[in-house]
């Protein structure tokens, strides 16, 4: 039986099914979320969303208001994971009810994929989770304006508007399948993502001041406080383009954007477009993960001594 049948099987047998994403949700994880659970109630079923917490301003603003669930005591028949490396990628509260469930599925995109489910179903380097649901869904489904528009912003995402690597033709014709239903989800993300406002602006220029280079500049660090964000009332993720900024400088192999979280908790983003270097090495390290050219990982306690851990590990995985 492939896959797709034992989770259309599991769903049609099932009376609750839970939906689940990862720790510091992205769009990717998100939509697919949203687009799996709207592909579930084509198959006359309701499920449940789990998240760690409300996505980011960003991301609402793109899937607008939706139900979502952080914990509950309930076992579910089915739990299905989307766009999760491993379960530690779970925040504690979603990974009990996950563990809870009574049949697993994992659905992903992410090298690294542990197989963590009792059914696993990983395409690895694909552009993103949501063009997995897309493939794996695309005979059974019907393609509407909001479930397109879920997994095209996803997919949108996570391939950097399709500049990254793992972008090919295969990526584009998913693309073009899917804006046929949702025409204007392009100049959404303009008035979404392009335009930024006045406190992002500051925040990202004192990110920019703050920029150090490493190992005769192939390693370039930017660091944003606690202070830095309540000073221009800025999020978290109104500094978080500098990593990908980072990597284009020439010279530079990776990239690091670190923004105080709370208190000396650090959230380090790690970029690279070198071919050669993998930055989920340097993340594992840290117990963080991610993507060969993209990867995260939080860092705690000072921040010198913790970067210069972080240094270290980087050196490491050039010198590879
Ligand atoms: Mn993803």
């Amino acid at each position: 039986m492939t896959f797709l049948q034992k989770l259309l099987n599991a769903i049609k047998d099932a009376k609750t099914i839970a939906i689940f994403t990862h720790k510091d949700s992205d769009h990717d994880c998100i939509c697919s979320g949203l687009a799996l659970q709207r592909i579930i109630k084509q198959f006359g079923k309701d499920s449940t969303l789990f998240v760690e917490k409300t996505p980011s301003a960003g991301i609402l603003r793109i899937v607008g208001e939706q139900k979502y669930e952080t914990v509950s005591n309930k076992q579910f028949d089915v739990g299905i994971c989307v766009d999760c490396s491993e379960i530690t990628r779970l925040c504690d509260e979603n990974m009990k009810v996950f563990l809870a469930s009574k049949t697993k599925f994992n659905i992903d995109h992410h090298q690294d994929n542990k197989n963590f489910a009792d059914f696993n179903y990983v395409k690895r380097g694909m552009s993103s989770c949501c063009e997995v649901l897309f493939w794996l869904f695309k005979s059974k489904i019907k393609l509407d304006y909001e479930l397109a528009k879920f997994l095209y912003s996803g997919m949108y995402m996570d391939c950097g508007a399709f500049t990254y690597s793992s972008v090919n033709d295969k990526t584009l014709k998913c693309a073009s399948e899917l804006i046929k239903h949702c025409k204007d989800v392009n100049d959404n993300f303009y008035v979404c993502f392009g335009v930024v406002g006045e406190e992002n602006f500051q925040v990202t220029k004192r990110a920019f001041e703050s920029v150090r280079l490493y190992e005769k500049g192939q390693i370039a660090v930017s660091i944003l406080r606690k202070k830095d964000f309540e000073e221009f009332k800025a999020k978290r993720s109104d500094g978080k383009f500098m990593a990908s900024y980072l990597q284009n400088i020439r010279g530079v192999k990776i990239g690091i954007s670190i923004s105080e979280d709370a208190e000396n908790e650090w959230r380090v983003s790690l970029r690279t477009a070198c071919e050669g270097v993998n930055v989920s090495n340097i993340a594992h390290r840290f117990n963080g993960g991610g993507h060969v050219r993209a990867s995260g990982l939080t860092l705690k306690g000072d921040i010198e001594k913790a970067l210069h851990a972080l240094i270290q590990e980087s050196k490491k995985e050039l010198n590879r």
